[in-house]
């Protein structure tokens, strides 16, 4: 039961939320079966946008990175599932678009790396740092999904 509500962050970017691309992403995980957890629409910080790609702060895009995320606004997700966080990755496609195969998100709906549309934890320990920085416990809602019993056997 404990890995059927494995949780991950997921945020759609400043691009995903222009190109008016919400609903497309959201119906993805929803008809996948994972259930929503949170959400936040939000304009994020600098410092929060900074904090959240820490890890990178080394790499020569980090400045711009940084910008892009916080240059406009952000949907931000906690979305539960048996290994979400693997198949909420398999899902995104991978980092760079061109590499992204069709079906994907990247790779249905978008071309450079640098406007990747989305994120997602990579890691179950990722996601609940990440789950930790963007929401507050209160924010994440506690309800029964009525799909449970037609998800899992
Ligand atoms: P991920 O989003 O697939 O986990 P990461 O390697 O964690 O990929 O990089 C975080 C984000 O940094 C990417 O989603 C992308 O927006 C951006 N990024 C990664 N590599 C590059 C690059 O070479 N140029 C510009 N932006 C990049
Ligand atoms: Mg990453």
């Amino acid at each position: 039961m404990a890995a059927k509500t494995e949780r991950t962050f997921i945020a759609i970017k400043p691009d995903g939320v222009q190109r008016g691309l919400v609903g497309e992403i959201i119906k993805r995980f929803e008809q996948r079966g994972f259930r929503l957890v949170a959400a936040k629409f939000m304009q994020p910080t600098e410092a929060l946008c900074k904090e959240h790609y820490i890890d990178l702060k080394d790499m020569p895009f980090y400045a711009g990175l940084v910008k892009y995320m916080s240059n406009g606004p952000v949907l931000a997700m906690v979305w539960e599932g048996l290994s979400v966080v693997k198949i909420g990755r398999l899902m995104l496609g991978e980092t760079n678009p061109i590499d992204s195969k069709p079906g994907t998100i990247r790779g249905d709906l978008c071309i450079e790396v640098g406007r990747n549309l989305i994120h997602g934890s990579d890691s179950v320990a990722s996601a609940t740092k990440e789950v930790a920085l963007w929401f507050k416990p209160e924010e994440l809602v506690s309800y029964t999904s009525c799909a449970q019993p037609w998800l899992y056997e």
